[in-house]
């Protein structure tokens, strides 16, 4: 075809594994949707360092909306239905990320996706998150749809094992990672963001993990 290489619909979709999916750019038409409706979130559950169950802050500065919420301190990783911070219940899921989610889910082969959390995580410069598994949801049939915003990061995607070697992949502003089933416990984590600024998102990388939690 002879305009195959103009890319015009943007990259195909890449399978990393038998139930991964990387939908490049997936987002690129909602962004400035998403981005409206996240400041509201930010100003009512602001970014915050959250203290791993051994006492560290966090380098990742994270927040949540949704029903439940991602928190971790001295007692542990969990759920939450409130912002630990404010006491507030977190705030709602707006229907643009949910039909976003259930979309992304949907192109990568998972129906009905419904999620009730949204973690979302600030990343600086130099800013890493060391290699770990999602487990602390209720049901792990269930994919998890995770959204890349700003700068770009390499992800580690490892197996089921921590020692396991992990294949790097790249995600840009826009990028939309879904993966499930038998991959849904796979080691995971991003590699230090490389100093940068991105047009529109400025010095930092922004990523919005969707889950159905409870
Ligand atoms: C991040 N993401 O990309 C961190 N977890 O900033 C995750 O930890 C993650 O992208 C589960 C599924 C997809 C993810
Ligand atoms: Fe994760």
């Amino acid at each position: 075809m002879i305009q195959s290489d103009l890319d015009l619909f943007g990259p195909s979709p890449q399978r990393l594994a038998a139930q991964t999916v990387l939908l490049p750019g997936f987002v690129l038409p909602q962004v400035e949707t998403l981005l409206d409706d996240l400041r509201p979130i930010l100003r009512a559950a602001p970014f915050r360092h959250m203290r791993t169950p051994g006492g560290q802050a966090m380098a990742v500065a994270l927040t949540n909306c949704g029903s439940l919420g991602w928190v971790s301190d001295q007692q542990g990783y969990r759920y939450s239905t409130h912002d630990p911070l404010t006491q507030q219940p977190w705030p709602a899921l707006p229907e643009s990320f949910l039909q976003v989610a259930r979309n992304a889910a949907e192109t990568a082969g998972f129906d009905d996706f419904t999620p009730d959390a949204c973690l979302i995580n600030h990343y600086l410069a130099d800013t890493k998150l060391s290699l770990h598994q999602d487990h602390d949801e209720n049901d792990f049939a269930h994919p998890i749809v995770s959204i890349s915003l700003g700068l770009p990061a390499v992800f580690l995607f490892g197996g089921m094992q921590r020692k396991d070697p992990t294949q790097r992949i790249a995600l840009n502003h826009g990028d939309v990672l879904v993966w499930g089933g038998e991959d849904r416990l796979r080691f995971h984590g991003v590699m230090p963001v490389k100093p940068g600024t991105h047009p529109r998102m400025g010095a930092r990388r922004i990523n919005l993990t969707l889950r159905r939690a409870g």
